[in-house]
């Protein structure tokens, strides 16, 4: 290669200036007309013939003449041979020997290099030829017939590529005439209409020759036009792979190569069928009912087959899917396969919910089934994983789910479990998110190997029409940021489409990377079945009535071939039709409504048989100190040989040494502590986000880099037991939507690992808003299905201004499910009160609380979202440090700490109990300590916000009668934790005391940016905290 560069760069003698000016620099106005571009500028360079662009025709000369010198003309082998051997620049060039006998078959066809004696016009003529080539590999689909409806564009441009020939129907014979005469006679390529029948040398970046080298330019003309402006449009010149480039050329150019057996047109008219007749079921049945319907899009059905079989036959076992509401009726009942009685029962209004999913059956919940392949024979697992109607949120989260599938059954290049995402064509280009997911296909730890990407491309998003909706020719532009070919195919000839989703599976197979095929399709009814089209599309609903369905259409053309008769087509009609008739019929008896029968994610064992939790308790989350000492001495050292680590990390080290030896921890060791006692347990640990290996506040250090060696690292978490689980710590892109999506979905996978997502800074969860709220807060409620994913959001008021402060704790405390009014009647808070909440909201004050509620989320039976506040300023602070003898067995997670200074050994002597949590603990045990209040003023920390603490609450205040009730916090009062404090301390207290508020006032963002305005709001909040009179006039 870097002698190709050399060699490349020694030939390139030309300014750009001198090159030949392209067509697109001067693309006229549509109507395109072709002008007369072709400009080269008298040689000035040593060899005279070369000009910029044939740099590239040399190139490809180039290669092959390294390959085999045999494999180019004469010429450019004596010129190679010279140009290597160092020859002066112009000396390189020698005329060409006499031609020999063995071109003797290509001079009966009128060779070029015969009829030409002139070297000039026959290197211009093959980079002529050559030029024509790349241009129907560039921008052939460009004039491909991709849109069934004829009407609009697919690239949504309906000008044509002024430096290609085309005789598409789009153009009639006289202008296709007209056309070739331009581009030919003294037009663009230089060459003249006798040209037409000379032949040429094909260059080894094309397969249109097939077994031929050499062809005519008529025949290179039609064969390229049969590759690239038919039914198909190849995207994938952008791929800087020549390997990759090659592979798709050569799937779509070599002569012959689309050929179907009657077998395969049979299995695919028989899935169509499938397809058609399942949605003019539903319609019949139910006609007033919504059912976001494929009709325009039949072909997705066997598209997804196809991928599906030729994937198993590659040696996929397990397929995850993502799709949206467009058809998803019928992916479940033909391509999952889910009993169809299941699907029409759900249009039953009497039927009854067994289970507590509030789950919209039809068009969000997931499913899961295993089966046989009939194609291949092999069994195959089927995911489709439930989604919001937030368009495109399940992206990562299908990819989240698919990675931990692999990880867990040890696939590490994904050649056994793959994910395929359906996407709209509006959402597909709209929704960032689909950007964020693309990002992470590529990333060592979010790879999922390569993803096939189906978009319905209906050319209509709702109401509004693509020329409004997206800014880029075609909705799949995004997909070209991470190098994914992309095929666009006429969704009515479906042989096309099964074919491209063939070669989408093998792409994927082969290079273990995206793909997108996108069904060009139109959408028959409106949006959804009620709505009226033609209000808004008038003129394409017009055509869409007038429209034959790709079955009938398919089935003519077979029947035309002899692959079916008309018989055998009608009884393949009436034998779907009667299966759905039949499953209709039994859905009649379906009384009860299981949502979980519709879970994507069974976790086997873990539950009942029934789905119950298989116990109510949750043993100590402590730990014996042996293993607090081990963990503790390995995150203090560098467990292998010879690796120099950067001196600050080696104080670091050492002062977490000390600490161990003092038997204490921070918080990093708290942490670690954690992970690390469950990594003993076999429980799998992945910390994703932004900057989490190392600790986006310098504490964390858990990827050890060798200061000499490039990319050398250890982490020493892995090296704590023999069969321990394996740790994954991994910096994220800087995403928080796909990247929490992911680890969602990640955690989905397995009940036995315990996941967490940490955000940079708290307050930047707000764009991953939409998984928090579809998802992590309802996801059970909704689906049936647990998470037990944990969102590390650092929070506190440091003064680093409003940017960087809160965690937004109001967001998460709003979202909870628990009842502010009315005290729990359970027997045991401990675990029960968890498992009826939607999630675990906590705020830890130590880092043996931090420790405990990390081991709590796995040890507990059943598995809910938990969301940390975690700590900025404390990860340092000398009081923020807990003994061992917090952690040991017996002790456990705290969900209240009380005071256990003076004010608790005299409670009736308190004047004032302050309830708080987190950081400003610390604040307000200071000043109490400085205004020597210690036996006026309790301080009692809650550290479980949600579900709220009522029992050991209410224990707290009976404890202190005389005392007045506060609330403190350091955020403003209209965020934090006082709105859900405040009525749910009243309840604990049967409303039979004021709960009065020390704290910031209300205010619009988060912080102030000014230091000092920090320190006077926290002085103020100090005084009202211990000013025993603040409340006295207010009573
Ligand atoms: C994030 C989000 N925004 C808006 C909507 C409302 N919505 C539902 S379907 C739809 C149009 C989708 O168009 P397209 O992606 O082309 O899919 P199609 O319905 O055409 O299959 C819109 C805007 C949504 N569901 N999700
Ligand atoms: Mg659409």
């Amino acid at each position: 290669m870097l002698n190709l560069r050399t060699c490349v760069a020694k030939l390139r003698p030309v300014t750009a200036s001198q090159t030949v000016k392209t067509i697109s620099q001067h693309r006229p106005a549509a109507p395109r007309t072709f002008h007369q571009l072709r400009c080269y500028s008298a040689p000035v360079a040593a060899e005279p013939f070369l000009s910029g662009t044939s740099s590239n025709y040399v190139e490809e000369m180039y290669y092959a003449w390294l390959e085999n010198p045999k494999s180019v003309h004469k010429s450019w082998d004596i010129f190679f041979r010279n140009a290597n051997a160092g020859a002066a620049p112009g000396t390189a060039y020698q005329s060409p020997p006499p031609l020999t006998t063995s071109l003797s078959t290509l001079s009966q066809a009128q060779s070029l290099v015969q009829a030409q004696p002139n070297v000039d016009k026959l290197v211009e003529d093959h980079l002529a030829v050559q030029s024509l080539i790349r241009a129907y590999q560039i921008r052939g689909h460009h004039v491909a017939q991709l849109d069934p409806l004829g009407i609009l564009d697919a690239d949504l441009d309906s000008s044509l590529p002024a430096d290609i020939i085309t005789s598409t129907d789009k153009l009639d014979l006289a202008v296709f005439k007209e056309r070739l005469r331009v581009l030919t006679v003294g037009g663009f390529y230089g060459l003249d209409e006798s040209d037409l029948d000379k032949v040429f040398h094909l260059p080894t970046t094309t397969f249109i020759g097939g077994n031929e080298s050499a062809l005519p330019l008529r025949e290179i003309i039609r064969r390229l036009e049969m590759a690239y402006c038919q039914h198909i449009g190849v995207e994938f010149m952008f791929i800087n792979d020549l390997e990759q480039c090659q592979w798709i050329r050569q799937k779509f150019e070599t002569p012959g190569i689309m050929q179907f057996t009657n077998e395969e047109k049979r299995t695919l008219l028989a899935r169509l069928v499938r397809s058609t007749r399942f949605e003019e079921f539903l319609h019949r049945k139910w006609s007033s009912e919504k059912r976001f319907g494929l009709e325009g899009c039949e072909v997705l059905i066997p598209a997804l087959k196809t991928i599906i079989d030729k994937s198993s036959e590659k040696g996929v076992d397990y397929v995850i899917m993502g799709m949206p509401h467009r058809g998803r009726l019928n992916v479940l009942a033909n391509v999952i396969r889910k009993e169809l009685e299941q699907i029409f029962c759900q249009f039953d209004s009497k039927l009854e919910a067994a289970d507590e999913g509030s789950g919209d059956v039809k068009y969000h919940l997931g499913m899961y089934h295993r089966r046989i392949n009939r194609v291949t024979d092999r069994n195959i697992t089927l995911s489709l994983v439930a989604n919001p109607s937030h368009l495109e949120a399940a992206d990562p989260v299908v990819q989240g789910k698919t990675k931990a599938e692999q990880f867990y059954c040890g696939d590490t290049e994904g050649k056994k479990v793959m994910s395929i995402l359906l996407h709209g064509d509006a959402a597909f280009a709209g929704q960032g998110i689909v950007y964020e997911t693309f990002h992470l296909s590529d990333l060592p730890s979010y790879t999922t190997h390569g993803t096939v990407h189906v978009v319905v491309n209906n050319q209509i998003g709702f109401t509004t029409d693509p020329r409004m909706a997206r800014s880029s020719p075609y909705p799949t532009d995004v997909a070209r940021v991470v190098n994914a070919p992309i095929f666009h195919v006429n969704a009515d000839d479906p042989e096309a489409v099964v074919y491209v989703c063939n070669v989408a599976a093998e792409w994927r197979s082969t290079f273990h990377k995206d793909v997108v095929v996108d069904l060009v399709c139109y959408r028959r009814n409106g949006h959804n079945e009620m709505d009226e089209p033609m209000f808004t599309q008038p003129l394409m609903y017009k055509q869409i009535r007038k429209q034959k369905p790709v079955l009938q259409k398919y089935a003519e053309l077979l029947i035309s071939q002899g692959v079916v008769n008309q018989p055998e087509y009608e009884e393949e009609i009436a034998k779907y039709d009667k299966i759905c008739e039949e499953a209709h019929a039994r859905s009649k008896d379906e009384k009860i409504l299981h949502i979980k029968h519709w879970l994507d994610s069974p976790w086997p064992g873990f539950f009942t048989l029934d789905g119950q939790p298989r116990s109510m308790t949750c043993p100590s989350t402590g730990l014996n100190e042996e293993d607090l000492t081990h963990i503790g001495q390995v995150a203090s050292s560098v467990p292998v040989e010879d690796f120099t680590i950067h001196g600050g990390l080696s104080r670091i080290l050492k002062t977490r040494g000390e600490m161990v030896k003092n038997r204490t921890v921070d918080w990093a060791l708290a942490e670690y502590m954690a992970f690390g006692s469950l990594l003993k347990e076999g429980i799998h640990i992945r910390l994703s986000g932004q900057d989490v290996e190392r600790g986006t506040f310098s504490h964390r250090h858990h990827v050890l880099h060798d200061q000499n060696v490039d990319k050398r690292i250890c982490i020493p978490m892995n090296h704590l037991w023999p069969n321990q689980a394996p740790y994954t710590v991994c910096n994220s892109s800087l995403s928080e939507y796909g990247v929490l999506g992911f680890e969602l979905g990640f955690a989905m996978a397995s009940p036995n690992a315990l996941v967490l997502w940490e955000a940079q800074f708290g307050d930047f969860h707000n764009t991953a808003q939409c998984i928090i709220d579809q998802f992590i807060c309802p996801g059970q409620a909704k689906w049936v299905r647990q998470n037990g994913i944990v969102l590390l959001l650092p929070h506190g008021m440091e003064g680093m201004g409003p940017e960087h402060s809160s965690a937004r704790p109001e967001r998460f405390l709003q979202m909870c499910n628990d009842d502010p009014d009315v005290f729990p009647k359970l027997d045991d808070f401990d675990v029960r009160q968890l498992y009826e909440c939607n999630w675990i909201v906590v705020n830890c004050s130590t880092p043996a609380n931090f420790f405990h509620v990390l081991r709590r989320q796995i040890l507990l039976p059943f598995r809910k979202p938990l969301i940390i506040f975690t700590p900025k300023s404390l990860l340092r602070h000398p009081e923020a440090r807990s003994s061992f003898d917090d952690m040991l067995p017996g002790t456990h997670f705290l969900r209240v700490i009380p005071d256990s200074g003076p004010a608790a050994q005299n409670p009736e002597q308190v004047k004032r109990v302050l309830f708080c949590t987190g950081k400003v603990y610390y604040d307000l045990t200071r000043e109490r300590k400085a205004r020597q209040m210690e036996a006026d003023v309790a301080i009692t920390r809650v550290e479980q916000l949600s579900p709220f603490p009522f029992d050991l609450l209410q224990r707290e205040a009976q404890k202190y009668p005389a005392a007045e009730l506060v609330w403190c916090q350091e955020e403003h009062k209209n965020q934090g934790y006082y709105d859900y404090v405040k009525p749910r301390l009243r309840t604990t207290i049967n409303r039979a005391k004021p709960v009065w508020y020390a704290g910031r006032e209300p205010a619009a963002a988060p912080a102030t940016g000014n230091k000092k305005t920090h320190l006077t709001e926290l002085q103020r909040l100090l005084d009202t905290a211990f000013n025993l009179n603040a409340f006295k006039d207010l009573a």
